[in-house]
């Protein structure tokens, strides 16, 4: 049966008196209001949409500016549900028009036959819950109020203008128009002297062809955008085609893709291509025009890390200049303030050019800001200009704007919605706010909205939480609501995520930077819709995970918790590997674990460029080592550190854990040595740790040859490594020297007991298991040897030991014998310093460039190194970790 032909019982069916009762209100005949409807249909639901507006289209009816236009090409953002519709439409544009999207959205309900259920000129003053009913209750502007068990608030993320904070707008004797509410029969401006302030997307999709027409056009612009040439025309051959070839799966891959737009995940980093190579991609990016193409598809830290970004700013920063002749203005139009992408950057049509025309003057509010508006015109600190019209493109109370502010929405035991946003919205998934039974959001802060293709991620939120409706409506409940504990869980993942990316270096709408008072905070999930959409999934899955549900006739339903508890990299790491299926490494013998360890290394980002790489022998306990030397681009001689690769005494090398060595050397500015020293099963227990030694002695003694500072060195290794580091420092104790000045261990083996909880609770699932740490024990060391200090440190005098800085993760079973050796160094009165990672696993912190929220872990392992050196704890070359604004997600 074709869509077209379904229709629920009519929401009017049931109005009663001046009450209309129907099963779900949704607020919004929008993109999400419009698929709602149609599907609450389908599952039985009797619905009404109220809406504000005279018509459907919700943003893309008011948003009349000139040039209004889609900036996700049009093939992407369109209604996928139903096949026959999809194959029904086709746009003529790449990127279309207002006037055709609104069409198109006319179209779509005319097919499903959904203005019937829709009261148009209509808006909610209030909303609130009623505990006894278990049922909103509304009160509207025009008509019936209504009653409701569901409450879906489709309101957009962009749709409430944000007021223009001008002092004088009122004294303005001329026109005054917002771009975001634009008079429906157009404006003309032929001939006059206008003005817009704002230079967002809005802004520079409107300033070219108000340029056409105005006698002058002025341009008041705050902070400069990046943006990127449309190249609109037909939708291109290459995009066509991929689209064409299967449709179907083009829009599952979109579904599982991190925009909402099928592209691949670019896995080339920025420091592995060569300038020319980086230009190639930059210019093939250009011509594209495609903003999600220029966003994704760079390399692969475009969006994660400060140096791979600012190379993109800088060849942006070009092609402005070769544009706009007046070298002021084109300076003044090239952003310098935030990272490409951390503002949402746009599409234009003509608009640097714009700059070129007679008729146009660019005024640069950072140099000369808005002192007021007065009845003739804008006086700024430095000129005043006569105007006629202003046109405000000054944006949006996004995210919450629509939701919290537009009419107080009121839960359980009275609490008003914006008293619990206050500092920031709070939500679980996005989707709905505990305190506030049956009430949910399409697109609400939290999920991944305005970071993805629109279309992608609404599909994906109606569809969940319709299922969940029928869902919980079948098994007899009436009420669902999150829990506090899920909600919080969500926020923390929130937070995690926020340290991925650079958005949080600008102030931008994605924050509510641009709403003077309102509470900052990453407000879109920025992880990308294929993982939020298995999150989701898995709260399904997982017995709806972290909602209580109930009913008159059904025992209450709470399976609380949190969703996501590893770092979200960590997840993606986790789930990689889940999908590889990979055999267990103790089935593979120790030569078939380290052939395997040396082919998976292959796949991991190189590790970054360091001021040199060498590799030499040196003398080990029974013969000569192989070692790998990272020294620092700046000018010597820089402190030692010994380090010690991981691989349990039987895997790995002086070249396994490369990344790790090059990313302290970097952020320490320190020389790093390697040491390749001997494994079992060829050499058992204890040849590790008395190599270990032997090599921190030589390395001491050949200090100056190395081209290092004579003097203390320092050692430091992770998990097996970290064992041998932290054996080394009591050798050399007792041994008398090399003296050592510091100790870094990161998830070290310290112990031969096994029944610490967290051996118990991460025995599974997080890659390095309680079987595979029984495999490499057996190789290396026979039950007798186990209680030996130089393998179980834990277990040795722990006095007069160098400074420590031990570094233990969530999720791993190591970690709770990491944290025992800290704590007990600390109580023999050893300077140490404890990182507790949380949402980590045991490698995490190794996975230079894979696991970004590992950076400031590292960051702070090399201030500790420094400080250990008697350095200042700061290098000031790693800009990123410095930044104010990074704060320290790994630490727990
Ligand atoms: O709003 P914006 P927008 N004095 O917030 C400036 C989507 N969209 O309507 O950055 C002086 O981006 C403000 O300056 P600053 C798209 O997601 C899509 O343009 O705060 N200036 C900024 O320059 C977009 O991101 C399309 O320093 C003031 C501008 O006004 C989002 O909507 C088309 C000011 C506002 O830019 C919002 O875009 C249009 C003041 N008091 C929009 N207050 C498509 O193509 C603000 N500004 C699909």
């Amino acid at each position: 049966m074709p869509d077209a032909a379904v229709a629920a019982r009519s929401s009017e069916a049931t109005n009663s008196g001046t009450t209309q009762q129907v099963d779900v209100a949704v607020v919004g005949a929008g993109f999400a209001g419009l698929y709602l409807l149609h599907r609450l249909r389908k599952a039985g639901f009797t619905t009404v949409v109220l809406e504000e507006a005279g018509d459907v289209g919700g943003t893309w009816y008011w948003n009349r500016y000139p040039g209004a236009r889609c900036d996700i090409q049009t093939m992407d953002y369109s209604y996928t549900f139903d096949p026959e519709l999809d194959r029904e439409w086709t746009w003529s544009e790449k990127y279309a028009t207002q006037p055709e999207i609104l069409r198109y959205f006319g179209f779509v309900a005319d097919r499903y036959d959904l203005r019937r259920d829709i009261r148009f000129n209509t808006r909610v003053k209030a909303a609130n819950w009623d505990d006894t009913s278990e049922r909103w209750q509304l009160t509207t502007d025009n008509g019936a109020d209504v009653s409701c068990r569901y409450y879906i608030m489709a309101t957009g993320c962009l749709s409430t203008p944000k007021p223009p904070e001008i002092d004088g707008v009122k004294d303005f004797k001329g026109e005054v128009y917002f771009t975001g509410r634009w008079p429906h029969d157009g404006v003309n401006l032929a001939g006059k002297r206008v003005a817009v302030i704002g230079t967002g997307s809005s802004g520079i999709q409107s300033i070219p062809l108000i340029a056409e027409q105005a006698a002058h056009l002025t341009v008041f612009q705050r902070t400069a955008s990046f943006a990127l040439p449309a190249h609109n025309g037909p939708s291109p051959d290459d995009r066509k085609t991929y689209f064409e070839a299967d449709r179907a799966a083009y829009r599952e891959q979109a579904r599982w893709s991190l925009a909402g737009v099928p592209y691949p995940q670019e896995m080339a980093v920025s420091w592995q291509l060569s300038d020319a190579e980086r230009r190639e991609r930059f210019e093939k990016a250009w011509a594209a025009g495609d903003l999600v193409h220029i966003l994704t598809q760079l390399w692969a830290d475009q969006a994660a890390d400060f140096d791979g970004n600012a190379l993109i700013g800088k060849l942006i920063h070009e092609k402005i200049r070769a544009v706009v002749k007046d070298p002021e203005t084109a300076a003044a139009l090239s952003p310098h303030d935030h990272p490409f992408g951390s503002k949402r950057p746009c599409l234009d049509t003509n608009y640097y050019a714009t700059y070129n025309r007679p008729n146009v003057t660019l005024v640069n509010l950072r140099q000369e800001p808005i002192k007021a508006i007065t009845a003739s015109g804008i006086v700024t600190d430095k000129r005043s200009v006569d105007l006629d019209v202003i046109v405000f493109a000054t944006g949006f109370d996004a995210m919450t704007g629509a939701i919290m502010a537009v009419h107080p929405i009121t839960g359980r035991a009275g609490k008003s919605l914006s008293s619990v946003w206050a500092q920031g919205p709070q939500t679980y998934l996005g989707l709905t706010v505990a305190g506030f039974p049956n009430l949910f959001m399409i697109t609400g802060p939290g999920s991944p909205s305005v970071l993805s293709n629109m279309a992608v991620s609404i599909e994906q939120h109606v569809d969940w939480v319709v299922d969940r409706l029928a869902a919980l409506r079948d098994a007899g409940f009436t009420t669902m609501e999150a829990t506090e504990t899920a909600q919080a869980g969500w926020a923390q993942h929130m937070a995690d995520c926020s340290m991925l990316t650079l958005h949080r270096m600008a102030n931008t709408w994605y924050t509510g930077a641009n709403v003077p008072g309102k509470a900052q905070t990453l407000m879109p999930y920025n992880s990308g819709v294929g993982p939020y959409r298995g999150i989701c999934n898995e709260v399904v899955s997982r017995g709806m995970l972290g909602f209580r549900l109930t009913g008159p006739n059904v025992a209450e339903q709470c399976n609380d918790g949190e969703v996501v508890r590893l770092q979200p990299d960590v997840r993606l790491v986790l789930g990689m590997l889940a999908e590889m299926n990979l055999p267990a490494i103790e089935s593979m013998g120790a030569q078939g674990a380290r052939d395997f360890l040396t082919e998976f290394n292959k796949g991991r980002p190189a590790g970054r460029p360091v001021g040199e790489v060498g590799s030499g022998a040196l003398q080990g306990a029974d013969g000569p080592l192989p070692y790998r030397l990272y020294r620092p681009a700046t000018p010597g001689p820089h402190p030692i550190v010994v380090y010690f690769h991981g691989g349990g005494w039987v895997l790995g090398d002086e070249q396994s854990d490369d990344p790790f060595c090059r990313d302290i050397c970097r952020r320490s500015g320190m020389i790093v040595v390697s040491v390749g020293y001997r494994h079992a099963p060829e050499h058992r227990f204890p040849a590790a740790a008395e190599d270990g030694y032997a090599a921190t002695r030589w390395i001491a003694e050949h200090a100056a040859d190395l081209g290092g500072r004579p003097g203390p060195v320092l050692v430091a290794g992770w998990s097996a490594g970290g064992n041998i580091a932290a054996v080394t420092c009591q050798l050399a104790r007792d041994r008398g020297g090399p003296q050592i000045a510091g100790q870094l261990l990161v998830c070290p083996v310290t112990d031969s007991t096994f029944d610490r909880p967290s051996y118990v609770d991460n025995a599974t699932g997080y890659f390095v298991t309680r079987s595979l740490m029984f495999w490499f024990w057996d190789i290396y060391c026979s039950p007798a040897d186990r209680t030996d200090p130089r393998v179980s440190p834990l277990r040795g005098n722990l006095a007069n030991l160098p400074p420590a800085f031990v570094a233990t993760c969530e999720f791993d079973p190591l970690r709770d014998e990491g944290i025992a050796y800290a704590e007990a160094l600390a109580a023999v009165g050893a300077p140490v310093e404890q990182l507790q990672a949380r949402g980590h696993f045991h490698s995490s912190l190794m996975m230079v460039d894979v696991v970004i929220t590992g950076v400031s872990a590292r960051a702070r392992m090399a201030e500790a190194l420094r400080s250990f050196a008697g350095l200042p704890r700061k290098l000031e070359q790693i800009d990123q970790d410095t930044s104010p604004i990074a704060v320290n997600a790994a630490a727990g």
